[in-house]
């Protein structure tokens, strides 16, 4: 079973990562993985921070020559903001001219950090609960897109919308439609969406969704979105509906939701699918280039908690960043007096980004179903693994049911 578990504070001197449970033998490099955390940070809409940062990877351990040797993989992104931050977030020796903080913002997790863990300053919930953690995400779903493309599988996505302006042309209709060849490679998605501003598929969508980033940040406010996560080449057979927590289903959701500032989760056609006659919703099933597929993909690549073979997405809308210039009002935790909330550098939208880390935590949910599967210590024997099941896949069934 792989796992990861990151560590740092948004202000502090770096996030670590360890990922456990890769086979050994796959190939990794630092500049495929800081490609990605460079993806991250992009997006119309982001605060001054990312103007600090250039996230980079160091790979500390279980990567020789080039290629993972099977034991826990750790990494560690530096922040640079670090050294404006050494006395407000010293380990040890506490100034006298660091003020603790009192005012809880509306929407971010200040004021149930402080009641949960007793702090008696704001800022010791702030700091983890900050979305700087994601670029550590970011890292860890790199080594499982790493290895999905040794078989052939490819994440992608884009925004859907943001602040309420949507495509004219929505792509997503294309998928549920089933409008894509088996050659439809997910990652041509991002190659697409990283060309924009704010990583949509539409030019008219950009300008008039940059001109509504514009307006957020004159009247102080922020804005919120939808994205669309999409990965191609999963085989069928990912997932189980033999118990309640191996449903392929179930583990995207938690993966997606995981992610700050998301709200909601959808698999295919998701919400839609509830007003919708069964006729009208189901995937009927086909013969096509003598496979059995299904002629749409309202459910969205999983069927019963087991992947389908088709394109599995996966929708999540992000709230608006809690961190608002022209603030909502709340109480001073010191006076207990009603007052504005407090204001602090962040960004003004984070949809693009999202997108990104839905990509890497969709990434990950897919190696860890994989592996539960096919698993093995080295890749080439989880490769044997995985051709012996695919190819004998359709000819197994024709046989059963002759
Ligand atoms: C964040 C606030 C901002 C964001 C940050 C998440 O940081 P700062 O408080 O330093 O201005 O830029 O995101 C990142 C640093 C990042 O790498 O994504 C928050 O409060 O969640």
């Amino acid at each position: 079973m792989i796992r990861f578990l990151t560590a740092g504070e948004s202000h502090g001197k770096a996030l670590t990562i360890i990922v456990d449970g890769f086979p050994s033998n796959l190939k990794i490099a630092k500049d495929y993985i800081d490609s990605h955390l460079r993806r991250r940070q992009s997006g119309y809409g982001r605060g001054l921070r990312m103007k600090i940062e250039t996230d980079a990877i160091e790979i500390l351990s279980g990567v020789r020559f080039g290629k993972t040797i099977g034991s826990p993989i750790s990494f560690l992104i530096r922040n640079s903001d670090w050294e404006n931050w050494t006395e407000r977030m010293h380990q040890e020796a506490k100034s006298k001219n660091v003020d603790k903080i009192s005012i809880p913002r509306p929407g971010h997790a200040d004021l149930t950090g402080i009641s949960k863990f007793n702090f008696d300053d704001i800022r010791n919930s702030i700091e983890r609960s900050s979305a700087r953690e994601t670029a550590a995400r970011v890292a860890a779903g790199s080594v499982a897109r790493r290895f999905l493309e040794e078989f052939g599988i490819f994440v992608g996505s884009y925004v859907e919308s943001l602040g309420g302006i949507y495509p004219e042309n929505d792509f997503t209709i294309d998928l549920i439609n089933n409008n894509v060849n088996k050659k439809f490679n997910a990652w041509s998605l991002s190659l697409e969406s990283d060309k924009s501003d704010v990583r949509v598929l539409d030019k008219t969508q950009e300008v008039k969704i940059i001109n509504k980033i514009k307006k957020a940040k004159k009247l102080g406010d922020t804005l919120g979105g939808t994205f669309i996560a999409v990965a191609t080449g999963v085989p069928v057979g990912l997932g189980s509906f033999t118990q309640y927590d191996l449903k392929l289903n179930a583990e995207i959701a938690h993966s997606i939701m995981s992610i700050n500032a998301v709200k909601g989760v959808e698999i295919g056609g998701g919400f839609m699918s509830a007003d919708l006659f069964g006729s009208e919703n189901h995937d009927e099933i086909i013969i096509k280039e003598n496979v059995l597929s299904r002629k749409t993909n309202m459910a969205g690549g999983i069927e019963g908690g087991i992947s389908t073979g088709l394109p599995i997405f996966v929708r999540g809308s992000m709230k608006p960043i809690s961190t608002l210039m022209n603030p909502l009002m709340s109480v001073d935790l010191h006076t207990m007096h009603h007052v504005e909330s407090r204001r602090e550098r962040s960004d003004f939208t984070a949809v693009p980004a999202c997108a990104v880390i839905a990509e890497s935590m969709l990434a990950w949910s897919l190696a860890k179903y994989f592996l539960i599967k096919f698993g093995g210590d080295s890749l080439e024997e989880i490769k044997d693994n995985y051709n012996s099941y695919t190819k004998k896949l359709q000819s197994r069934i024709k046989k059963n049911f002759r």
